[in-house]
């Protein structure tokens, strides 16, 4: 941590992939480096708080192993010997390597790569509009939402809900598949303000006893994909004793009799076999529900990363339709905000410059894309050439065995442009040393929240360090691609997307800092109708040919989505534990890192130790393992090893591991995702990173 003295406060945003997006206040020393960072007081959602990771920054930016010379490799690939050379002889190669590759295989050989490392608007897509003005293959991202919006949406007809702030408001906050305390603290921010000013009572759903269901008044443990047997049981329950609220059903639901009687034979005995949850846990979570107007369901991520993950999120987001919370302050459900933005981001990520018969490659199946499978290719031309950046596939993509492949393959180009050497950029042949966000300029908008903020440049990069805009501008001006938006700085595109979005300018932007986009209280919570032509949500969603924010460009559904249930059910899609396989494994997120960020900081990996598959005292006992030892897991799709910690915060048949460690810190340099699939998940893709069939043995050292 830097000791100097601050000598002013600068403003900023967080630029990492977290629902919080939280307004940052920056220490900024008289010698023109970055001391503590908090989180804002003044912003009404961010309430002061941050997580630990960010408040200590300045180990990351200052970090001696950081990047600030671009690189060229010499060595065989993944080799990692490199040799320094200037910026603009790596631009100059990257430009000619694509330039071979296009008049070799045309442009759709090159595949530029990116996702969310920042968030960003202009230094995240900018790669667009190099992409779309070149031709080059389309990215249908998957990775991380696609299971969770689509579910939601399904619901509800947009991705938006009551003002996050509410919760505070809530007299029973739901906190359903997110690890919150680790992964976007402010809900427990208000979450507790709610239980401090009056009373509210928190319930957590998740797979293990994490640092969230410690704070829980009701901790329900459930068996992993298992969460729309307890939604469809609860519900069951709400029609059961008359707490189904049906004015309010008749008005704003599709199909209610028909989900009623459905729901009919979900009985709290049914889903306790499912759930492994006890009847009783399951009565009081529905009593609480219906005895509680103001029922605030906060539903994350985690519980989507299944194979059925988006029937999931539809069951429990239905929840609040069965009891009309939706009508309170307070109450509803609410996963993310992205649709009340209306952002135009034409100009940034050159819309108008896209054919749409360029082909699309699905993000999660990069191992597929890169090894020629042919479904994956859509029939076009093997990708040769690629540029990624803000992401680390070689450490966070699914079916990490056949990305190596891929990866290592001498006929593919491969320039990463990052701020560390990841395990994605050791396998380049050209590394570019990109800067951080306290050295650019950008504007973000918060998932989780109502914001959209500035973050601008605070502090001087290290020398050499490029930033995603000059990279992209710096490639276009090689290739002799065309827009107006490489001719822009960052500032005005800032200007130009907040004009084009009816949200003013970036002068205004920068005075205020933020602008709260919350929508009126009865369009947010849907009193003017859901997001459907006939205004009601939809129980029975029209699974096949709907077209939510994830759709993938060039089909209407994709995965076993025919088989889809007709209303919330427990849908049995999941990776079933059998004889060979016999555990269910979650890659559940580590506190100290983010994705596979700060993984590379001290701090980071003092606090979390080493990589750690947590196992049930009886399973252990039964397979003799104990605390300590090293142990192989072994997956259908690959294997890794990683030491075991016994404890019962993970239930009987239950395994987690925290954390995308670097593959190299596992024994055998085989990170967590050589386990996880990368088969797509009905009706639009994704990974099913939590939904693990797997088996575990002791590794006996010779
Ligand atoms: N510290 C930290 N913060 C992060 C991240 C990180 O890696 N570390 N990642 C960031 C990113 S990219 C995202 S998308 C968000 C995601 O944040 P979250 O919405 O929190 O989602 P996940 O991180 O996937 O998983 C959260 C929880 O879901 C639980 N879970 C897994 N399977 C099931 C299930 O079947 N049912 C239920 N009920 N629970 C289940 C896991 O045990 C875990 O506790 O967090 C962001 N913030
Ligand atoms: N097993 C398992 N795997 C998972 C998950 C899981 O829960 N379990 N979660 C999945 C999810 S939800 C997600 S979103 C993905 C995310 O995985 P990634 O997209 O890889 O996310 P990060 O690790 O946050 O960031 C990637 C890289 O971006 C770089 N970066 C940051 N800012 C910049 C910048 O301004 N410019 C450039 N050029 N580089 C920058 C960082 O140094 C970092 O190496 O991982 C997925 N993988
Ligand atoms: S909680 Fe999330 S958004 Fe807030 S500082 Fe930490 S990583 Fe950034
Ligand atoms: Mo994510």
């Amino acid at each position: 941590m830097n000791e100097m003295s601050p000598i002013r406060i600068g403003h900023s945003a967080c630029p990492h992939d977290c629902p919080s997006c939280c307004a940052l206040d920056v220490e900024l020393t008289a010698e023109g480096g970055v001391g503590r960072v908090r989180g804002s007081a003044e912003n009404d959602y961010t309430a002061g708080v941050i997580c630990a990771k960010v408040a200590r920054y300045a180990e990351r930016l200052s970090h001696p192993e950081r990047l600030t010379k671009a690189l060229r490799r010499t060595g065989g690939k993944g080799e990692g010997t490199f040799q320094e050379i200037s910026a603009e002889d790596a631009l100059d190669e990257i430009a000619e390597a694509f330039r071979r590759a296009e008049a070799r295989h045309g442009p759709e050989t090159v595949w530029p790569y990116f996702y969310a490392g920042t968030m960003g608007l202009v230094q995240r897509d900018g790669i667009n509009r190099l992409r779309h003005v070149k031709g080059y293959s389309g990215q249908y991202d998957t990775i991380c939402t696609n299971m969770a919006w689509t579910g939601y949406v399904a619901g509800t007809g947009k991705l938006a809900g009551p003002d996050p702030r509410e919760i505070a408001k809530s007299d029973l906050v739901v906190i359903w598949g997110t690890n919150a305390v680790a992964t976007q603290i402010n809900v427990m921010t208000h979450a507790t303000a709610a239980r401090k000013q009056r009373g509210a009572r928190i319930v957590v759903v998740d797979v293990y006893d994490n640092a969230t269901m410690r704070q829980a008044d009701l901790a329900l443990r459930l068996r992993p994909g298992t969460d729309a047997a307890l939604a469809c049981a609860v519900m069951h329950i709400l029609f059961r004793d008359g707490h189904a609220d049906w004015e309010y059903l008749s008005r704003y639901a599709d199909r209610p009799q028909d989900f009623a009687r459905h729901l009919l034979d979900r009985t709290p005995e049914w889903a306790a076999a499912i759930t492994g949850l006890s009847v009783h846990e399951i009565e009081t979570l529905a009593r609480w529900i219906g005895e509680t107007p103001k029922t605030f369901l906060r539903l994350g991520y985690g519980f989507t990363r299944s194979r059925n993950g988006a029937v999931a999120m539809h069951a429990a987001a239905s929840i609040a339709t069965v009891t009309g919370a939706w009508r309170h302050e307070g109450g509803g459900a609410f996963h993310n905000n992205g649709a009340i933005y209306h952002l135009d981001t034409s100009m940034i990520s050159g819309l108008d410059k896209r054919d749409p018969s360029v082909r699309f490659l699905d993000q999660s199946r990069i191992g597929a894309v890169l090894t020629g499978e042919v479904l994956d290719l859509k029939g076009g031309p093997p990708v040769t050439a690629m540029l990624v950046q803000n992401t680390n596939p070689a450490n966070v993509a699914p079916e990490q065995e056949k990305v190596a492949r891929g990866l290592a393959r001498e006929d593919l180009f491969l320039a990463v442009h990052e701020q560390f050497m990841t395990e994605t950029a050791e396998m380049a042949d050209i590394v570019l040393p990109a800067t951080m966000f306290l050295e650019h300029d950008d504007v973000y908008k918060g998932g989780g929240h109502q914001h959209i903020l500035f973050g601008g440049k605070l502090v001087e990069p290290p020398e050499g360090c490029l930033t995603n805009h000059a990279v992209i501008c710096g490639l276009a001006a090689r290739l002799g691609a065309e827009h107006p938006g490489f001719a822009m700085s960052e500032r005005e595109h800032i200007d130009h997307l907040l004009a084009a979005s009816g949200w003013g300018d970036l002068e205004r932007l920068e005075r205020e800092r933020w602008i709260d986009c919350q929508p009126p209280f009865e369009e947010a919570h849907y009193l003017d109708g859901f997001a459907w032509p006939d205004g009601k949500f939809r129980f029975a969603p029209a699974w096949s040919d709907f077209v939510g924010p994830n759709r993938p460009p060039d089909a209407a559904a994709i995965g076993p989505h025919q088989e889809l249930p007709e209303f919330p059910d427990h849908w049995a899609a999941i990776e079933a534990a059998d004889e060979t396989y016999p555990f269910r494994l979650v890659t559940a997120p580590a506190r100290s890192f983010l994705n596979s960020t700060f993984s590379e900081t001290p701090t980071g990996q003092q606090k979390e130790g080493r990589p750690e598959v947590m196992v049930h005292p009886e399973d252990a006992a039964a397979l003799s393992l104990s605390s300590g030892d090293l142990a192989c897991l072994e997956s259908r799709r690959g294997a890794t090893k990683l030491h075991v910690r016994v404890t019962d915060v993970v239930g009987r048949g239950t395994l987690v591991a925290e954390g995308i460690w670097p593959n190299r810190a596992h024994v055998g340099g085989r990170g967590i995702n050589a386990l996880t699939g990368a088969d797509s998940v009905a009706p639009h893709g994704g990974a099913a990173f939590h939904d693990n069939a797997v088996r575990i043995s002791r590794v006996v050292l010779a």
